[in-house]
């Protein structure tokens, strides 16, 4: 039986990376199994495509069009190579960001068009697409501050705070016009108030 395709999206410091172990361990004891990936990134390919797009470089900056290919050309290593064989083996996968951060970050962030975003998307993935999409949805402001506490900054997090803007307003915007594929839950909740909400949608998800 092939698993399910679970994302978590969202601005800088909503709490994916936090939530992720839990649905893990959450998952787990219903007997599945589960792997955990991250976007940018997931394979070695991909993780070197991270490195070039998180890193600035002052000497040779990326253009919006070298953005948008490198994050569809990691994306795509990672589902052909290990996403699509893993949930054909039964595993359930969870990834940090997917398609929809490409629609917010490039796409309300940057500026660029929906035409160009979705004809790169149909080189890359075709009608690939998550189950189910959780969406922690944060004031940019409060997820800078969590986020922000880390230290250095990359290329991403030295936008300006429009920029975040946008991004919140374009996710915001997919969710409302898809609620069966994406799940919005406030994540200026305690950790366990924004597992509670997690969980019960994958209960209805699993039937568990
Ligand atoms: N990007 C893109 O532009 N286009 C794309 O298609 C894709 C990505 C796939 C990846 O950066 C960057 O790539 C990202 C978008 C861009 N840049 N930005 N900005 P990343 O992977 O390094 O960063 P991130 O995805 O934004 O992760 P993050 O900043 O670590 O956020 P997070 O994982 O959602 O947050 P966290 O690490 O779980 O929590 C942050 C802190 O908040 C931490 O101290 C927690 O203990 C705390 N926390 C978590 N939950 C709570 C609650 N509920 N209350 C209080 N404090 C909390």
């Amino acid at each position: 039986m092939s698993g399910f395709f679970i994302t978590l999206e969202g601005g800088e410091g909503a709490g994916k990376s936090t939530q992720i172990p839990r649905i893990k361990d959450f998952l787990e004891h219903t007997g599945r199994k589960v792997l955990c990936l991250r976007e940018p990134g997931g394979t070695p390919v991909a993780e070197k495509i991270r490195d070039i797009l998180k890193t600035p470089d002052a000497m040779d900056r990326l253009c919006d069009k070298t953005e948008l290919l490198l994050m569809y050309a990691a994306r795509a290593q990672l589902v052909e190579t290990l996403i699509k064989p893993k949930l054909a083996e039964g595993f359930d996968i969870i990834c940090d960001r997917h398609d929809l951060s490409t629609l917010a970050y490039q796409g309300g962030g940057r500026g660029m068009s929906n035409a160009d975003i979705a004809a790169v998307r149909g080189v890359a993935l075709g009608t690939f697409r998550p189950d189910l999409t959780f969406l922690l949805d944060l004031d940019p402001l409060e997820g800078m501050k969590r986020a922000r506490s880390r230290g250095s900054l990359d290329r991403f997090e030295r936008s300006e705070a429009s920029f975040f803007e946008r991004v919140r307003a374009t996710y915001l915007a997919y969710a409302a016009k898809h609620p069966q594929e994406v799940k919005v839950i406030d994540a200026a909740q305690t950790e366990d108030l924004v597992f509670s909400e997690i969980r019960k949608a994958l209960e209805m998800l699993y039937a568990v």
